[in-house]
């Protein structure tokens, strides 16, 4: 016996509450929109019913269409435009009551009501097109018609949730409790039992200056900017066609977004991202910190400490010097100062933020927090002082983590009386910003630990991804791959312009030499002596960044890397300098310069991700090749629409990418040898994700 995902409830005064209860998030799949439908009809047909509201159970409203849903065979049975029509066409008035979120088709369906009543603290926003899609069910036509055309662009080309307060003041909720939503829609219902008002009957208010400023804003539609272009196309409708018209024009958009590679790559990512936070053997958690401490003050001390306190944790930000401490407390101000002024930062939320940070020079103030992280020098020595101290100091079940970026996870552990209480919480810069967290397991590290970390990660608003302990986990070890043969290119003749633009032209908002210059070249500087060490000495080496910073060129930090900066501007201006110390680099290391293609730098930069991304799964460092994506589109802005490396290789083919592999083994040496696991599929017309 199907289980119901509905209920209708008609002992409320002659209004009828039809139920939405599909957990997790009420998603609106064929089952729901089926129950729905009749649920509607016997509203609509029974003469004792004077209104209906619609709500949703568990908290929430409704998390929108069913994802799970798309690329499959289209289920018969009622869509939920026909919901929406039933409402609409209807003698009745339908209230909608909204609570926790209505995000897509669920705004969408409320938006067919005629009223909509939120219990304050509700969410609600039309996030398609961060999955590539656009509102499908007439969010580009009642919405502009309810809130106005403007809003409307910024919801549904934005995608970002806006607050039931928001909503209110724009028109599209038309009251507000703090009590039972359910019994105010009611109350509401039966108030306004005689009062049609159907948002498609309404004017559209704007016109088109908004449409075409957005259309220069988007990214061109080649280049991830496609739901953007099409969301703007059907909302032009709103403006240009009748209302049923344009109802078609956006579900024939809606239907070739559905079908594009654009979409199923950020749908791809959207359940990878969730399925990231399932490690086999690691116990789900709720673990939620309330108090923590960072050791360093630098940047990543700085902004994890901004993570932590946006998250609601109590800090206190550690550094052995008063003036670096002083200093960390000025740039935080300043960046909390900046996040207001731009108006994505509300000054009570920036004042409680502050009044979370506390500034010590003592390693004592560790003494009773629930987490420490250490953020110091990316020196092996360094870090181990740093945790022999708070290994004294520390709560016994405190979390003792290490942000380090490529260092040993065991050898930092060791040090300490309790290894199964160390773990790394490798943040990405800016850490209040990138929402990304690699969570690195040491040999000794629990596996509760593992979860309260992935809890931790969910509590900052971050994606936490499990990364086995090796020489750059997961991100940083493909990154070294991509970056070497960065600098093999500009040896072989390729500028870092060049090379930055190709980049940027495949999506990644930067390419890696403006990158290294904004995050410093001496950083990396010292992680590559360290490895030098390890290096076999015939192999090939690029000197390019290392001539660069014994000349003191550290990037914008000091005014010159890569590119020259004007002071106080952070614009990248080619330098000739740069060219002729590569060439000069080139010619000492007996390298013939020659014209480089784009496609040869596309194929040589992507495809070392690719094969170091296949060693990464195929060694146990990644749980699963969907992992490899997730960090390098939240750690590294790898596009989204791409879907991250590995599944970028696999719908541009393994083949073909597999047959690059070789060739470049053949033209290039050992660094290409291909990965088995990427041999393996390739031939056999396998798949990362099978
Ligand atoms: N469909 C199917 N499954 C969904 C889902 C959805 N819409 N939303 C969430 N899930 C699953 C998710 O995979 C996870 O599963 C579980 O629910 C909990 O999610 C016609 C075309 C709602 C804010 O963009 O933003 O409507 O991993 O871990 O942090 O125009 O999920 O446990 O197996 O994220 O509390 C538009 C997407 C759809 C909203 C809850 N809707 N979802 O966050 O939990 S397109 C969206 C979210 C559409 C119409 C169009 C979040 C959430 P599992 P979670 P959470």
């Amino acid at each position: 016996m199907m289980t119901a995902r509905t209920q209708l409830d008609l002992n409320n005064n002659g209004v009828a509450v039809i139920t939405i209860d599909s957990p997790p998030v009420n998603a609106l799949g064929a089952e729901v929109v089926a129950e729905l439908a009749a649920h509607v009809d016997s509203v609509l047909s029974n003469d004792a019913a004077v209104a209906g509201v619609i709500t949703g159970a568990n908290g929430i409203f409704s998390g929108g269409a069913d994802i799970h849903g798309f690329g499959k065979p289209t289920p018969s049975g009622p869509t939920l435009r026909d919901v929406q029509s039933a409402i609409e066409r209807g003698s009745k008035v339908f209230v909608a009551a909204l609570e926790g979120i209505a995000f897509g088709g669920g705004l969408e369906l409320a938006q067919a009501c005629d009223y909509r009543v939120a219990r304050n603290g509700t969410r609600v926003g039309q996030s398609e097109i961060k999955l590539g899609l656009l509102p499908g069910a007439g969010g580009t036509q009642r919405l502009p018609r309810l809130i106005g055309l403007d809003a409307a662009l910024d919801m549904d080309v934005g995608g970002e949730p806006i607050s039931s307060q928001r909503a209110h003041e724009l028109g599209l909720i038309d009251e507000l409790t703090d009590g039972n939503v359910v019994e105010a829609a009611v109350a509401f219902a039966a108030a306004h039992a005689k009062e049609r008002r159907r948002a498609r009957d309404l004017a559209v208010r704007g016109d088109r200056s908004g449409l075409d400023a957005a259309r220069k804003r988007a990214e061109p539609a080649e280049r991830g900017g496609l739901a953007a272009h099409y969301t703007i196309d059907a909302l032009e409708g709103a403006l240009t066609l009748p209302f049923d018209e344009a109802m078609q024009n956006e579900r024939a958009l809606f239907e070739k977004l559905r079908d594009s590679e654009q979409s199923k790559a950020r749908r791809y990512v959207f359940f990878a991202e969730r399925e990231a936070s399932k490690v086999p053997g690691v116990p789900r958690s709720s673990y939620k910190a309330k108090t923590a401490a960072v050791i360093g003050s630098g940047t990543m001390g700085g902004g994890i400490s901004m993570a932590l306190a946006n998250g609601g944790i109590d800090v206190t930000v550690i550094d052995v010097d008063a003036a670096l401490v002083q200093r960390a407390k000025e740039t935080i101000a300043r960046n909390y100062d900046s996040t207001f002024r731009k108006g994505r930062l509300a000054q009570d939320e920036m004042e409680r933020r502050l009044a979370r940070l506390h500034y010590s020079t003592s390693l004592d103030a560790i003494a009773g927090v629930d987490l420490i992280i250490e953020a110091v020098f990316e020196e092996m020595d360094v870090k181990k002082d740093v945790f022999r101290k708070i290994d004294k100091l520390a709560r016994p079940d405190a979390i003792l983590a290490t942000n380090t970026s490529t260092l040993d996870i065991d050898a930092i552990a060791a040090v300490t009386s309790r290894p199964e209480r160390v773990i790394g919480t490798h943040f990405f810069s800016p850490a209040n910003v990138m929402k990304l967290l690699e969570i690195v397991r040491g040999a000794k590290t629990s596996s509760e630990l593992i979860g309260d970390a992935l809890s931790l990660a969910k509590q900052l608003g971050k994606v936490g991804v499990v990364a086995g302990n090796c020489d750059g986990f997961i991100g940083n070890r493909m990154l070294a791959h991509y970056r070497r043969e960065g600098d093999f290119l500009l040896e072989e003749g390729a500028t870092p312009q060049q090379i930055d633009r190709v980049i940027r032209e495949f999506g990644l908002p930067m390419g890696p030499y403006a990158m290294v210059d904004l995050a410093g070249l001496d950083i990396s500087w010292r992680v590559r002596k360290r490895r030098n060490a390890e290096r076999p000495p015939l192999r090939r080496y690029s000197k390019v960044q290392d001539r660069m910073c014994e000349l003191g060129r550290f990037g914008q930090k000091t005014g010159a890397g890569f590119y020259k900066y004007e002071s106080g501007n952070r614009a990248p201006i080619p330098d000739p300098d740069v060219e002729e110390l590569i060439r000069s680099v080139a010619r000492e290391s007996g390298i013939a310069q020659r014209e480089i293609t784009d496609d040869e730098i596309r194929k040589r930069c992507i495809y070392a991700l690719v094969n170091e991304g296949a060693n990464v799964v195929a060694d146990g460092t990644a749980i699963r090749a969907s992992d490899v994506d997730v960090v390098w589109v939240y750690g590294y802005a790898f596009p989204s629409w791409r879907g991250g490396p590995l599944r970028y290789a696999e719908t541009t083919g393994l083949r073909a990418v597999y047959d690059d592999i070789v060739a470049f083994q053949k033209q290039h040496g050992v660094y290409w040898t291909p990965s088995p696991l990427l041999a393996q599929l390739a031939t056999s017309g396998g798949s990362f994700f099978a």
